[in-house]
């Protein structure tokens, strides 16, 4: 069986829905930047180990990402899950973990990478918005794109309602790719996403409103 780790740095609703989803594969580890973040109270009520890596404890981000590997490293995870993590990783630590770390950003990438995307959404006047599930690479929020979800910006939204309604997505993909990858089914080749025996329009997901 195959076993993933999951970094969260907060509330940790993509981690529940991919518990929830009843994968196959063994979550060894929840790694939390934010010694206070809720998401690691819900992983150890399931029994999960959570480890808990302050970033400010240490002297500068090359210190916190190599601390952040050996973690990681001490659990053996076949895939690395960034759900909601909030620290920019450095390159030597994206590419110890290449072809095997995911990451959820609520936009529909190449748009809006980076912080505060759903008020960047409003503010460009988008009518459809979403969330990107991509494989991590040392460029922020730039890696190859396994699975979209897109929803309607409505007149009258306001950032909170517009993120609510990707976040909704946001538990259906993700949970998709983590199985995908434990399934032995979703491979990076030569920086390509290559997905095996999937009927539907591989990785790409139109949403209806929530
Ligand atoms: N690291 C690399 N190399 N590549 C990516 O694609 C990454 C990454 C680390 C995190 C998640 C990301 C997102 O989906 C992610 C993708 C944090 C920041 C940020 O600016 C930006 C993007 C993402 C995560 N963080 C601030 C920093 O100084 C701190 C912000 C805070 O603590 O609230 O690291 O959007
Ligand atoms: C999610 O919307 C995720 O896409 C976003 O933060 C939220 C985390 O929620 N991630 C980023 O913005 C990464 N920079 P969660 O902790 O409930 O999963």
């Amino acid at each position: 069986m195959k076993r993933y780790v999951i970094l969260i740095s907060g509330r940790g609703s993509n981690m529940e829905a991919i518990f929830a989803a009843g994968l196959s594969g063994q979550c060894a580890a929840v790694i939390s930047n934010r010694p206070d973040a809720a998401g690691l109270a819900h992983a150890a009520a399931r029994g999960i180990t959570t480890v808990a890596l302050d970033h400010r404890a240490f002297a500068d981000r090359a210190a916190f990402d190599a601390a952040l590997a050996a973690e990681i490293d001490r659990h053996a995870p076949d895939l690395v899950v960034l759900a909601g993590f909030m620290r920019v990783l450095g390159e030597s630590f994206v590419r110890r973990y290449q072809g095997r770390m995911f990451n959820i950003h609520p936009s529909l990438l190449p748009c809006f990478p980076g912080l505060c995307t759903h008020e960047a959404a409003l503010a460009a006047g988008v009518k459809l918005h979403g969330a990107t599930v991509h494989f991590v690479t040392p460029v922020l929020d730039d890696g190859p794109i396994v699975i979209q979800a897109a929803v309607p910006v409505l007149p009258d939204d306001s950032a909170e309602t517009l993120a609510a309604r990707v976040l909704a997505q946001e538990h259906v993909i993700y949970p998709r790719a983590v199985r995908w990858f434990l399934e032995g089914r979703l491979r990076l080749v030569d920086g390509r996403v290559q997905l095996d025996g999937e009927t539907q329009a591989s990785g790409a997901l139109i949403a209806p409103a929530a």
